[in-house]
C-alpha cells in the first residue's frame, strides 16, 4: 500500500508471495475505491424509523441518527444485561459472517470470542458456506484440506468439480495453466459452463445435484477395467471390498440417465482418468451447496484412491486448505474453555432460531454478515428479523438490505486500517496484514469494540483487554510454529510464511490419513455411527430433479458472481456501476420451450418466493438449469430457497 500524508493512494499485491504472485483479484482491485465509498459507514448510528421500513440501502440514512461510541456501547451494555437478566446469556446471538474472514478481526475474532466464552451466550456455526464437504470428507479422507494446491503442477490431469476458478480463485488458476502447458488434460464438471469450463480440454455438465451418481460410475467404471491401484488400496485404504461389492449391480447406463452425461463422454472422461496420472482434483463449494453435498465429496474422494492418486507429488485431491491453519493456537486466542457455550446456534437456521418461542433469541449481534442477501429464505429472515422485541446490532462497512433491521449500526475499520492475520482455502500460507492508515471517522477495528464493550458491560476480566499485538502473539505461541521460527517479529519482516510441516512438494498422507484406521476409509465404522452411510453413496438433491423437466421447470443455480464477493462491495458506487442489473441465463432450447425471449424481465418463482431477473438466453447454462449469481442487493435469489440443511 503507498500512503501520502495518511492518506492510501496505491494499492498492490506482494510480487513475493509464492501463491498470488502479486496478483489483485478483479474483486477487490478497486479496494481503496470501495473504503473511500460515499456510502461507507463513519459513526455509530441508533434507528429513528420503523424497521425494515427504506425502500433500499441508499435510503437508510433517514432512518438512523448518529450517535457516540460512548452512547452506542452504553445502550448494547444495557440491553444485553436486560436480555440476560430475562433469559439467560443463551439468548444473546452473536451473529458473525464471512465478510472478513481473518484470526484477529474476522469471523471467530479471538476478542469477540473472549467476551462471548466470557458471558456464555449462544455458540454461532457458520454454515452457510462449506461444512458439507468438510464433513463428508471427514468420512473417507479424514479432513478436506489433503494435497498442496501448488503441487497441481506435477499432475497429468487436473479434475475441478464444481469450482470456478478463475471466478471464485483465480490465483490457483496460474499453477493449473502450469500443468496444462506441462500437458495436463484439464476437465471441469460443472452444469455451467463457465469461463474455467471453457478453458478446460473436457467440460462435463452434468445434471444438478447428481455429482455422487456421475462419481460412484466412474469408480464402477475404474474397477471394471482394472485401473485400480491393488498396492495403494491393500496399504493405504480400508474397506475397499466392501465398497466394490456395493457397486456391483450399478452400470453405466443407469449413471447416464441420472447425470445426463452421454455414454460417449462417460468413456472419454474415465480415458483420461486411467492414461494420465497422476490425478488432481479440485472439489468446489458449488457441488456441495445440496442435500446430498456432503457425501458427493465422499464419492468423489474414492475416484484419486482408486487410482493411488494420493501416493504420487500432483497427485490426490484438496477442498480446503482452511483446517491447516489449525496449528494457530486458536483455543486460547478465544478464550475457548469446555462448557462456557449453553447451545450451538445455526447460521443457516436464522429464521428457526429467532421464532423459537421456548429458547428465545432476543439480542443479536450481526458483524460481517447480511443475512437479508446471503442467507436462505429471504422472505423469512426479513420477517424474523423484524420482531420488535429483537434487539438487533450490526457492525459493517456499509447499510446493507440488513441494516435496514437493526437497532443499532457500528461503523467497521477495513484491513489497511487494522492489524489482521489471515489465512486461506486455497493455499499454505499465514499472511500478516498490517495497519498502513488509520481508520477513517470514527471506524473502529473490531477488537477496539469488543474491548470497550467489555468496559461498558462493566466487565475487569484482563484478558478481555488484550491488545491486538497480543492476541497476535498468542495466536503464533504454539510449539510447530516456534520450531519453525514463524513469530510477529518474522512476519512483520516477510509479511507471510508457508505453515510448519507442510515441504514443498508436499505428499499430504505420507504417513497415513487422519481417520481412525489411517487409512482412507472406503467404509467408515464412524459414519455409519452418525448415521451417513457405512459407504459413500448417491444421495439425491432434495429438489433438483435429475431428467427431463416441464414447461416452467427449472434447477436454479446462483454461485460466484463476477464482481463481488458475495454481497460485501455488490452496493458500492463502482460495483454498481459494472454490474447493470441481476440476470439470468437459461438453455436456447428451454428458452423455445417456454416462449422466452432474450432481454425480457422475468419473475423466477416457487412456492416460497419470488425474484426478478433480466433473461439471457446460452447454452451455457445445461438445459434444466437456470443460473443466476449470488449476493446481488435486492436481486433476492435466496426469497427461493429453504433453511433446509445439507447432509
Ligand atoms: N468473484 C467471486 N469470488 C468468490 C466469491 C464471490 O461471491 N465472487 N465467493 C467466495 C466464497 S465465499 C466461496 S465459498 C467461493 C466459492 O467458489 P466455488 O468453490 O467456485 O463455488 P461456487 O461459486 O459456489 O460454485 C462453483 C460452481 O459450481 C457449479 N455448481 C452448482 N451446482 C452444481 C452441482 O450440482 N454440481 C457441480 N458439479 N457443480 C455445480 C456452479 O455452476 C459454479 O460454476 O468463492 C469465493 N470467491
Ligand atoms: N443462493 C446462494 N446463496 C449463498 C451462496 C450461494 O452460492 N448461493 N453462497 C453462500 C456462501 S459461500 C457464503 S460464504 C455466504 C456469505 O454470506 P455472508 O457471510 O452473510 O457474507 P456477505 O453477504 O458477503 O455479507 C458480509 C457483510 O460483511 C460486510 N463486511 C465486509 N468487510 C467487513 C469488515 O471488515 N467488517 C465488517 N464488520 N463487515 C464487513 C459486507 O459489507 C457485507 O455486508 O453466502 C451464502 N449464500
Ligand atoms: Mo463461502
Amino acid at each position: 500500500m503507498t500512503v501520502e500524508d495518511d492518506v492510501p493512494v496505491k494499492l498492490r499485491g506482494n510480487p513475493d508471495h509464492p501463491f498470488t504472485a502479486g496478483g489483485l483479484c478483479k474483486k477487490v482491485y478497486p479496494w481503496l475505491e470501495f473504503a473511500q465509498d460515499p456510502n461507507r459507514l463513519l459513526t455509530p448510528l441508533r434507528r429513528v424509523a420503523p424497521k425494515g421500513s427504506s425502500a433500499s440501502p441508499d435510503d437508510q440514512a433517514a432512518a438512523f441518527e448518529p450517535i457516540s461510541w460512548h452512547e452506542a456501547l452504553s445502550e448494547i451494555a444495557e440491553r444485553f444485561t436486560e436480555v440476560i437478566e430475562a433469559s439467560g446469556p443463551e439468548a444473546i446471538w452473536p451473529f458473525t459472517g464471512t465478510g472478513t474472514m481473518g484470526y484477529i478481526q474476522g469471523a471467530s475474532t479471538p476478542a469477540g470470542s473472549r467476551l462471548w466464552n466470557h458471558l456464555g451466550v449462544s455458540d454461532h456455526h457458520l454454515s452457510i458456506c462449506s461444512p458439507a464437504a468438510h464433513h463428508g470428507l471427514s468420512y473417507s479422507m479424514g479432513t478436506a484440506a489433503g494435497m498442496d494446491p501448488e503441487d497441481v503442477v506435477h499432475a497429468g490431469v487436473v479434475l475441478i468439480w464444481g469450482a470456478n476458478t478463475l471466478i471464485s480463485g483465480q490465483h490457483w488458476w496460474p499453477f493449473v495453466e502450469r500443468a496444462q502447458a506441462n500437458g495436463a488434460t484439464v476437465i471441469v464438471v460443472d452444469p455451467v459452463r463457465t469461463r474455467t469450463a471453457e478453458r478446460a480440454d473436457l467440460h462435463i455438465a452434468p445434471n444438478v445435484g447428481t455429482d455422487g451418481a456421475l462419481a460412484l460410475g466412474i469408480c464402477k467404471a475404474l474397477i471394471d477395467r482394472n485401473a485400480v491401484n491393488s498396492d495403494f488400496l491393500a496399504n493405504k485404504t480400508l474397506g475397499f471390498d466392501e465398497f466394490a461389492a456395493s457397486l456391483d449391480e450399478l452400470t453405466l447406463d443407469h449413471t447416464s440417465e441420472v447425470s445426463g452425461i452421454s455414454l460417449a463422454q462417460l468413456a472419454t472422461m474415465i480415458d483420461v482418468l486411467v492414461d494420465s496420472a497422476p490425478l488432481t482434483i479440485k472439489f468446489g463449494h458449488g457441488a456441495q451447496r445440496h442435500a446430498g453435498g456432503g457425501q458427493a465429496a465422499r464419492v468423489v474422494s474414492c475416484i484419486p484412491a482408486l487410482l493411488g492418486s494420493f501416493d504420487t507429488v500432483g497427485g490426490g485431491m484438496f477442498y480446503s486448505t482452511g483446517p491447516r491453519y489449525e496449528t494457530l493456537n486458536l483455543r486460547e486466542a478465544a478464550g475457548r474453555r469446555a462448557g462456557a457455550r449453553p447451545r450451538t446456534l445455526v447460521m443457516t437456521n436464522l429464521v428457526q432460531h429467532l421464532d423459537d418461542t421456548e429458547r428465545p433469541v432476543n439480542a443479536l449481534f450481526v458483524s460481517g454478515a447480511n443475512p437479508v442477501v446471503s442467507n436462505p429464505d429471504t422472505n423469512g429472515v426479513r420477517r424474523a428479523l423484524g420482531r420488535d422485541d429483537l434487539f438487533t446490532v450490526v457492525v459493517d462497512l456499509f447499510f446493507t438490505d440488513t441494516t435496514d433491521y437493526a437497532d443499532i449500526v457500528l461503523p467497521s475499520a477495513m484491513q489497511h486500517e487494522q492489524l489482521e492475520l489471515n489465512n486461506s482455502f486455497a493455499h499454505y500460507y499465514l499472511n500478516l496484514n498490517q495497519p498502513a492508515v488509520s481508520p477513517p471517522g470514527e471506524c473502529l477495528a473490531h477488537t477496539e469494540m469488543f474491548r470497550r464493550l467489555a468496559d461498558a458491560m462493566g466487565l475487569d476480566e484482563p484478558s478481555l483487554q488484550a491488545s491486538d499485538h497480543e492476541l497476535l502473539d498468542t495466536l503464533l505461541d504454539t510449539p510447530a510454529l516456534r520450531d519453525a521460527g514463524i513469530t510477529a517479529a518474522t512476519l512483520h519482516e516477510t509479511g507471510f510464511a508457508r505453515l510448519p510441516d507442510t515441504p514443498s512438494p508436499f505428499l499430504a498422507f505420507d504417513e497415513g490419513f487422519p481417520t481412525a484406521s489411517g487409512r482412507f476409509e472406503f467404509v467408515s465404522q464412524r459414519g455409519e455411527n452418525d448415521g451417513v452411510g457405512r459407504l459413500p453413496h448417491y444421495l439425491p438433491a432434495a429438489e433438483a430433479a435429475a431428467g427431463s423437466k416441464g414447461t416452467g421447470d427449472y434447477d436454479l443455480v446462483a454461485a460466484a458472481g463476477d464482481w463481488h464477493i458475495n454481497s460485501t462491495f455488490a452496493g458500492t458506487k463502482v460495483t454498481k456501476a459494472r454490474t447493470g442489473p441481476p440476470a439470468i441465463t437459461i438453455h436456447p432450447a428451454d428458452a423455445s420451450r417456454d416462449g422466452l425471449s432474450e432481454g425480457q424481465l422475468i419473475e423466477v418463482a416457487n412456492d416460497r418466493g419470488m425474484f426478478t431477473a433480466v433473461l439471457t438466453i446460452s447454452d451455457l447454462a445445461r438445459q434444466g438449469a437456470a443460473v443466476s449469481a449470488k449476493g446481488s442487493w435486492k436481486l433476492d435469489v435466496n426469497a427461493t430457497t429453504t433453511e433446509r440443511n445439507s447432509d
